[in-house]
């Protein structure tokens, strides 16, 4: 169903939402966009501008140059710390969903959503490179500025301490691209927000429902691979479409 005009498109989705018995909110970074989080594309400015985040995002990265990378790291956890959930973070914590995010900051805990699935893991929950126990979360607040930072050491092994987060080429936690899918599997409707819809296996969410015979509705302010599997695609910002479908 091609893109109805605005006005329809926003009724359909406000019926699909609230005739839902099982729903499901998939999100990415455009979804923290408009708290002030550069969406995965805009991350590098300034200092990082010189790099690609695919590159950045990897095991071999690290290996490579430990500090520049967990100084990038660090640089978007006091980014997060610094800004606040916006009016589409707030909508989706109104409803009665799954949150299942590919994006590693923590809005949607602190708009109210419950046990959001993070399939890529948290800026937040950073463990050792080598014996994999969870290391202390750095001090909050630090404003650290752009540049390499020298990763503390676990205090188990010694070995060094890395972002909790799910680099390219590393597999997704288990337990939650299972409980994705089981989701999105079950859904009657699910709503995609701020996702380009490339990276897999999480691309994979939406299509999971759309095959199941579920409604999609995608908010995205451009076109994306996941439009032909959308019954509804609204083309508008998360925080300015989001509060008006969300009765
Ligand atoms: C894996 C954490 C097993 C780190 C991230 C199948 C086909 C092709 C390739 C592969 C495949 N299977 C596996 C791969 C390889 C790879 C992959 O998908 N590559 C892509 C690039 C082709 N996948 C992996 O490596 C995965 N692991 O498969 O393991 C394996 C291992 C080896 C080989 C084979 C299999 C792991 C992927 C996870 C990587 N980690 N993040 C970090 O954050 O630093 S991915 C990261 O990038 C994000 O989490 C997110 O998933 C992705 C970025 O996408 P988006 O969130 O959509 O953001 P983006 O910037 O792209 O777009 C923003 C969108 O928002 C835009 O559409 C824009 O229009 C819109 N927007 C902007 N403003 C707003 C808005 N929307 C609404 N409102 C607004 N205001
Ligand atoms: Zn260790």
């Amino acid at each position: 169903m091609d893109s109805l005009s605005a006005e329809a498109g926003l009724s359909a989705a406000a019926d699909l939402i609230a005739g839902a018995e099982r729903l499901v909110v998939f999100t990415g970074a455009g979804m923290s966009a408009e708290s002030g989080v550069p969406t995965f594309r805009d991350t590098l400015t300034g200092l990082w501008a010189r790099y690609d985040a695919g590159e950045l995002a990897t095991p071999e990265a690290f290996e490579r140059d430990p500090a520049l990378v967990w100084g990038w790291y660090e640089w978007r956890r006091e980014l997060v710390e610094r800004v606040r959930p916006n009016a589409g973070h707030e909508a989706v914590a109104r409803l009665d969903c799954t949150v299942v995010t590919q994006n590693v900051d923590d809005l949607h805990e602190r708009a109210g959503s419950k046990k959001p699935i993070h399939l890529h893991g948290s800026l937040f929950a950073p463990r050792c490179s080598g014996c994999g126990k969870p290391a202390d979360a750095p001090a909050v607040g630090g404003a650290g500025g752009e540049g390499p930072r020298t990763p503390p050491s676990c205090r188990f092994c010694q070995s060094l301490v890395r972002p909790g987060v799910v680099w390219f080429g590393e597999t997704l936690p288990v337990a939650a691209l299972e409980g994705a899918v089981e989701a999105a599997a079950g859904a009657d409707v699910l709503i995609t927000v701020g996702t380009s819809g490339v990276v897999y296996p999480a691309a994979e969410i939406p299509q999971v429902t759309a095959k199941r015979g579920g409604a999609v509705i995608q908010i995205n302010p451009q076109p994306t691979p996941l439009d032909p599997f959308c019954a509804v695609n609204l083309r508008g910002p998360a925080a300015g479409v989001l509060p008006e479908i969300v009765r």
